[in-house]
């Protein structure tokens, strides 16, 4: 299976607008200036990076905002739909007992400014994967891709599903209830649920992808990011039927506090895994931290991964988006590798186009009241956009 990965340009009315309670960039950025030049030229530039590494790049446009009947006020101008990690969740038919790969779009229901984001999200995955099982999203809180982690070998793979409960002061987004329907509901093999620590939800973990990531059999997490470590230890040995062994590298307070690892972002570094090998691609952050640069470079030395590249993104940052983030996951068969439509694939000509636009049309620089006053010239923005794919 091929990986690939799918990102979706930041619009025009990206803002900070604090709208994430429990985010705590979000909320820091709240009433900053709004800056979607930059937001879109960096997240240009991260795509080109992932494509010069030899990955599958693939892009989408941004969505419509304001959105079909909805009135033009902050929370329906938001640009969250960038972060494509919460989507929803792909299944490569191999990772399940079905004969097509599916697609659960995540409802986002505990954040009103994405609760509606599923609506355009599945029109354009089923337009860059028409034969993909398009579902509905679960009845219970979901938050996507963002809180589950897919390792794997040659021959099969390991989903851990993680959902929050019981914290006080920020609010738990992903639903027990719906990451144990999700995997059942698309025959998934092999997985474990997990539960995520509450006190690193109250500290700013509002998504898990915050303290842990995986790749290939190597499962990187905080000591704190769990509620019960050694219980997911033991469930995902038991589940992993691989022939290599699993890897848990587990990183501690003393290599890093959990307020350094919000700061850092450095576990929503993106891995990209070609022939040539693992790439972690960093969020700029993660140069200013230097507990996290000496767990990168033990990771390097410990030959968990090859080589590092760091990817400037201030603006996404400041709400709470780093480069895993930004970017839904596909493992895609040699069949769906075909059915692929040419023009979602990054191009340095699309790139040429994107950038075109974006300088063109984007602001530089915007206050949020000029943002809801001029909101028809942001609609046909998104709309001329979209035009293009
Ligand atoms: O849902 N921020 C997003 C950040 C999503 C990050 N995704 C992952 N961790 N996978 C969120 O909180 C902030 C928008 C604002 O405040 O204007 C926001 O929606």
């Amino acid at each position: 299976m091929r990986q690939a990965f799918v990102d979706c340009m930041p619009g025009p009315t990206n803002h900070f607008g604090g709208h994430s309670y429990g985010n705590v960039a979000s909320m820091r950025s709240a009433q900053s200036m709004a800056t979607p030049l930059d937001g879109a030229l960096e997240w240009l530039d991260k795509v080109a990076v992932v494509h010069r590494l030899g990955a599958l790049q693939l892009l989408l446009p941004p969505h419509i905002r304001p959105w079909q009947h909805r009135p033009p006020v902050l929370t329906n101008l938001s640009s969250a739909f960038m972060w494509m990690a919460n989507a929803g969740h792909f299944f490569p038919a191999a990772d399940t007992n079905r004969e097509r790969p599916q697609f659960v779009p995540a409802n986002m229901a505990l954040t009103p400014h994405r609760a509606y984001e599923h609506e355009q999200h599945r029109l354009w995955l089923q337009k860059l994967l028409p034969h993909m099982v398009m579902h509905d999203p679960v009845p219970w809180p979901d938050e996507g891709a963002a809180n589950t982690i897919r390792l794997w070998d040659d021959t099969s793979s390991l989903y851990i599903f993680v959902y929050g409960g019981s914290s006080q002061r920020f609010p738990a987004r992903q639903s027990e209830h719906a990451s144990r329907a999700i995997p059942q509901m698309v025959g998934c093999k092999h997985y474990v649920v997990a539960q995520q620590h509450p006190a690193a939800i109250d500290r700013g973990v509002f998504h898990n992808d915050v303290i842990a990531f995986g790749f290939k059999n190597v499962l990187i997490y905080h000591e704190d990011a769990f509620t019960d470590p050694k219980a997911l230890q033991v469930a995902s040995q038991q589940k992993w039927t691989s022939n290599q062994p699993l890897h848990h590298v587990v990183v501690s307070n003393a290599q890093l506090s959990i307020d350094q690892a919000i700061q850092s972002y450095l576990f929503n570094s993106q891995v990209v895994v070609t022939s040539q090998g693992v790439t972690l691609v960093c969020p700029n952050t993660v140069a200013t931290c230097p507990n996290s640069m000496a767990l990168v470079q033990q990771w390097q030395d410990a030959h968990w991964i090859d080589q590092v590249v760091f990817a400037p993104l201030t603006a996404s940052l400041m709400n709470g988006g780093g480069p895993a983030c930004l970017r839904l996951a596909l493992y895609l068969s040699d069949a769906d590798y075909e059915l692929l439509p040419e023009k979602y694939r990054y191009s340095p000509e699309r790139h040429r186009q994107l950038e075109a636009v974006i300088r063109e049309h984007y602001p530089r620089t915007i206050h949020t009241d000029d943002l809801q006053k001029n909101h028809l010239q942001f609609y046909n923005i998104s709309k001329i956009i979209q035009a293009v794919f």
